[in-house]
C-alpha cells in the first residue's frame, strides 16, 4: 500500500517534469512562428517594409466634373496611398498601356460607391513615375500621377 502511494507520487512528478519539459521547448517554436509569419509578410508586400506613412487622395463628381484630389502623388516605397471616396463612383486603375514601368502594377481597384470608402495601396512599385486614372471617367479627365521614391 504504501509502495503503490509513492509510485503514484513519483508518476505525479514524472508528469510535472514533462510538463515543464515541454513549456521548456515551447518557447523556440513560438519564436519560430513569429520570423515565418513576418517572412510571409513580406512575401506578400514584394520585401517592401510598410513605413506607416499614409499619402491621402479624395475621388469627386461635382460641378468642377470628375477628379482625384490632388492628382499629383508623391510616395516613398512601402508608404500606402489612401483613395477615399467622397462623391461619385469611381475606381483607380494603373493601366499598363499607359505606363512605361508596367512590372508589379496593382490591378484595377473595385468601384467605389459608399461615401468615405476607402482603397488602400501599398506602394510596391519600383522608382518611377505611374499614370493611373479612374476608368469611368478617364476620357473626362480623370487621371493622375504617382512618383515613387525608393527611400
Ligand atoms: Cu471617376
Amino acid at each position: 500500500m504504501k509502495s503503490g502511494m509513492n509510485g503514484a507520487l513519483r508518476i505525479a512528478a514524472l508528469f510535472s517534469m514533462l510538463a515543464a519539459a515541454a513549456c521548456k521547448t515551447e518557447q523556440p517554436k513560438t519564436s519560430e512562428g513569429k520570423e515565418g509569419a513576418e517572412k510571409t509578410e513580406e512575401a506578400a508586400t514584394g520585401g517592401v517594409k510598410p513605413t506607416g506613412d499614409t499619402v491621402n487622395v479624395e475621388l469627386y463628381s461635382d460641378a468642377s466634373g470628375n477628379y482625384f484630389k490632388p492628382n499629383e502623388l508623391e510616395a516613398k516605397r512601402g508608404d500606402v496611398v489612401r483613395f477615399t471616396m467622397k462623391v461619385g463612383v469611381h475606381n483607380v486603375h494603373f493601366l499598363p498601356d499607359s505606363n512605361t514601368i508596367k512590372t508589379g502594377l496593382p490591378p484595377a481597384s473595385d468601384l467605389l460607391q459608399l461615401p468615405d470608402q476607402t482603397y488602400d495601396l501599398l506602394v510596391t512599385l519600383q522608382e518611377g513615375k505611374y499614370y493611373f486614372q479612374c476608368d469611368p471617367h478617364a476620357a473626362l479627365g480623370m487621371k493622375g500621377h504617382l512618383k515613387v521614391e525608393d527611400k
